[in-house]
């Protein structure tokens, strides 16, 4: 039997890293596009190279970007990927109002560029495509829980970006008969989120202020609500979604809602530091039993459009493709908590030894 071939967008990121080890695991031949940068931006998926049991040659990087048509056409033209999964978007929404038309080029044309480079090869039949959709379509939320059913309303350049793209990939579907479909998905962390996501931010933070590595955390809308689930839960459904006999879109979530600040809670019980809130609004703090601040609102994190609340309705998932979340809230805040703690006991240790730690102070 011939391999399947799978080409991925992001693979660098956190989805593509999880993505690419649950494809090579499941015996594909997997490529991946990244970007070129000044530092080496692969740390996500070295393992998958070193570890030749893993992949044993099966696993491929190439020079590309989203912005740049001639590229993805020549990836896609020499690999023929008999399924793509386009991950790849500039994905931070504070980012996206200060770089919207970036944004744009990237998470909106990016996925036009290769859904068009799909049909200029004649790939129609033979190229299965997944777009990473998110909740943040739903913004201004019109219905709760939101499923697949529920009317759009994005709230930032990054979400009208999604938004493009996941009419796009409907449309392509409608007219061109492409097997094209969207996940999507609500907010999936893990330890290797970036560290600028609130949740990760958090951890990262909190981890080091118990070492002494850091004073304070310094957040933005403390009362956020957010539907939490586990990049490596998420990423089997972007690849089931490809599996099924016709196109459609889902929506994946936990169903269960925390705000900001119960994630820096739950990360506190995990780190066994005591916290207590006090104030409000912009004054709101939370301070160790030592009376010391550790947490502060910076209004600088407020965005000009917020998204207040998310919580999803993955019962069609549930029924079509099987999905039961597996990793619960509390085990995948300890999760990257306890991963977070270990790299700060690795900076003490440099320091320790009178170097400067190499990684960012958070
Ligand atoms: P990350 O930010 O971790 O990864 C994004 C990836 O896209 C990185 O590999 C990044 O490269 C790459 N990238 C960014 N811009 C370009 C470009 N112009 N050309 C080529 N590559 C580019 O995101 P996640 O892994 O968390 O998310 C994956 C996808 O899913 C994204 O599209 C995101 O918008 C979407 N999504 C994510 C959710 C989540 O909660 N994580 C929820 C719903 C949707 P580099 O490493 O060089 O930065
Ligand atoms: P989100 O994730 O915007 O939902 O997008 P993020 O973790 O950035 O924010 C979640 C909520 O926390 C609030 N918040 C802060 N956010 C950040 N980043 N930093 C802070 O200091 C901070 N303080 C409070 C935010 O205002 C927001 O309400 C993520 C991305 O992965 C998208 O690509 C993806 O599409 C969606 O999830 C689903």
């Amino acid at each position: 039997m011939t391999r399947k071939v799978a080409l991925i967008t992001g693979v660098t990121g956190q989805d593509g890293a999880y993505l690419a080890e649950l494809l090579l695991d499941k015996g594909y031949e997997v490529h991946g596009i990244k970007r070129r940068t000044s530092l080496f931006n692969t740390d996500r998926i070295d393992h998958l190279f070193q570890d030749p049991h893993v992949s044993d040659g099966r696993f491929v990087l190439h020079h590309g970007d989203m912005t740049d048509s001639s590229s993805l056409i020549h990836i896609i033209a020499k690999v023929r990927p008999d399924e793509i999964y386009n991950l790849a978007a500039q994905s931070h929404v504070a980012v996206s109002f200060e770089e919207p038309e970036y944004t744009a080029n990237s998470d909106a044309l990016g996925p036009l560029r290769m859904l068009e480079a799909i049909r200029i090869l004649g790939l129609e039949k033979k190229t299965r495509f997944y777009q990473a959709s998110t909740s943040e379509l739903y913004g201004l939320v019109q219905e709760v829980p939101q499923k697949e059913t529920t009317p759009f309303y994005p709230r930032s350049p990054y979400a009208v970006a999604k938004l493009y793209a996941y009419w796009i990939t409907v449309n392509y579907r409608e007219a061109y008969g492409l097997y094209a479909c969207n996940g999507i998905l609500f907010n999936h962390e893990s330890p290797v989120r970036g560290e600028t996501f609130v949740t990760r931010k958090i951890t990262q933070a909190l981890a080091r202020i118990k070492l002494g590595l850091q004073e304070r955390l310094y957040l933005g809308n403390l009362g956020a609500l957010r539907d939490w689930g586990h990049a490596r839960d998420y990423v089997e459904m972007q690849w089931l979604m490809l599996q099924q006999d016709r196109p459609e879109d889902f929506v994946i979530a936990t169903g269960v809602q925390y705000s900001v600040r119960e994630f820096v809670d739950a990360t506190a019980a995990v780190l066994g530091m005591k916290l207590e809130w006090k104030g409000e609004g912009v004054d709101e703090k939370a301070f160790d039993p030592a009376g010391r601040c550790v947490v502060e609102v910076d209004p600088r994190y407020f965005r000009p459009t917020e998204v207040q609340t998310l919580l999803g309705d993955a019962s069609k998932a549930r029924q079509k493709l099987g999905w039961t979340p597996r990793t619960p809230f509390k085990e995948l805040v300890r999760e990257m908590a306890e991963a977070d703690l270990k790299a700060a006991q690795f900076d003490l240790e440099v320091q320790a030894r009178g170097h400067k730690a190499l990684r960012n102070q958070g």
